[in-house]
């Protein structure tokens, strides 16, 4: 063989190395939608959908439960931290589109999909190892679920936080029923009703996030929380305050509901959604007008449920309430309202949704106690 003829079968074997590198890189690491590595003594989940906003599938789920049941027995490691790529989000929700599209073709990923969910939710709910969700962006519905429900949860200036289903057909799920009523007063209802959207240290505010770190922070907070050995709960807490301090960052801004919370209190405790349209009629100041408005606009059989999953969840465990929102989300995939609100919102973007019922008085106490009513073998239980 000649030099040239060696040299030129040498360049095909490094260039046919080279793809196999790449074709591994794309089924294991570099292409995923989600990457789950060790780094030191943490498990380190990144949501890794830029362009969905990090938007959670059932593929991602599928990897990282296992993992997340796989770190929390491993002696090897001692936390976990769960973050977005992109700059922009953590997590904006769940991939609902993928789901009504099942929902409409009666394909399994409409059950399967919130049961994994909501199973995962739990998982973190109930997690042994101090997790910690670094929330710097836009965390919305199923985000919320990968974070609130976990022990540390840090915001930064570019946290936006919000439960916007109502204006979808749907509820505030992934464990909603059972954070929102637990928040001061009747925040957590204001915000589930309204889909209100919180910004930076007020998401810390409403006790939504445990910590504030200016976002510039938390690449270094990240290589310090990876560095602890064998943490304790407090020793995160206190690496978690010790950045939370040198973050001065809109530290003299006021809560953007300092003016409200008070009307809040009183214009949303009431004993059904009817009831509080009433009261923000009889009150007719500029807040309360505006939220008339915007509740208006939301789906009435979302804002009836929503009503009622915050009243029943107020007193039961997160398990419980897991359980009784996979009921929901269930009937939501039976009716009419989801698919509607998805199609407005999300596919032609017309944000104009077509309700049926269409008004309040419309939705019957009796449908509401179906969509509660149980699913025999298909309940979840946790
Ligand atoms: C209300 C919602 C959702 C929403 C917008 C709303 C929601 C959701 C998404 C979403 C965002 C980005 C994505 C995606 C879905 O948007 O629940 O697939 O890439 O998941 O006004 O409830």
């Amino acid at each position: 063989m000649s030099l040239t003829l060696i040299k030129s079968a040498l360049t095909l074997r490094s260039v046919c190395r080279l793809h196999r590198i790449h074709a591994h890189m794309m089924s294991g690491t570099a292409g995923a939608e989600v990457l789950l590595e060790r780094v030191r003594n943490a498990g380190v989940i990144t949501l890794n959908r830029p362009k969905a906003l990090n938007a959670l599938n059932l593929n991602m789920i599928r990897h990282i439960y296992p993992q997340l049941k796989r770190w929390e027995e491993d002696s090897e490691t001692d936390i976990v931290i769960i973050k977005g790529v992109g700059g922009k989000a953590f997590c904006a929700g769940g991939d609902i589109r993928a789901v009504t599209d099942a929902g409409k073709a009666g394909a399994p990923l409409a059950q399967d999909f919130f049961r994994e969910e909501y199973i995962l939710n739990n998982t973190i709910g109930t997690y042994k190892k101090p997790y910690v969700a670094l929330i710097d962006g836009i965390t919305m519905g199923g985000g919320v679920g990968l974070s609130v429900h976990g022990r540390f949860r840090v915001a930064t200036e570019k946290t936006l936080f919000a439960m916007p289903e109502t204006a979808i057909g749907l509820f505030p799920d992934v464990g909603g029923g059972f954070f929102l009523p637990r928040l001061q007063g009747k925040m957590g209802l204001f915000l589930a009703l309204t889909g209100f959207r919180l910004k930076g240290r007020d998401v810390q505010r409403v006790g939504v996030a445990t910590h504030f770190v200016q976002s510039d922070k938390i690449s270094a907070l990240e290589n310090d929380l990876v560095d602890l050995t064998s943490p304790s709960v407090r020793d995160v807490a206190y690496l978690l305050d010790t950045y939370q301090e040198q973050s001065t960052l809109d530290a003299e801004k006021p809560f953007v509901l300092q003016q409200h919370t008070q009307a809040i209190d009183r214009l949303f405790e009431a004993s059904c959604v009817e009831e509080i349209l009433e009261n923000l009629q009889k009150d007719g100041s500029a807040f309360a007008q505006k939220q008339m408005e915007i509740l208006s606009k939301m789906s009435p059989t979302s804002l009836k449920l929503t009503f009622r999953q915050l009243q029943e969840g107020a007193a039961l465990s997160l398990q419980q309430v897991l359980e009784m929102e996979y009921r929901l989300c269930q009937a939501c995939m039976r009716g009419h309202d989801f698919y509607e609100g998805v199609r407005a919102v999300l596919i032609d973007k017309d944000q104009s949704p077509k309700w049926k019922p269409s008004t309040l008085a419309d939705v019957t106490e009796q449908y509401m106690d179906e969509c509660f009513r149980s699913l025999g073998d298909k309940d979840l239980k946790l």
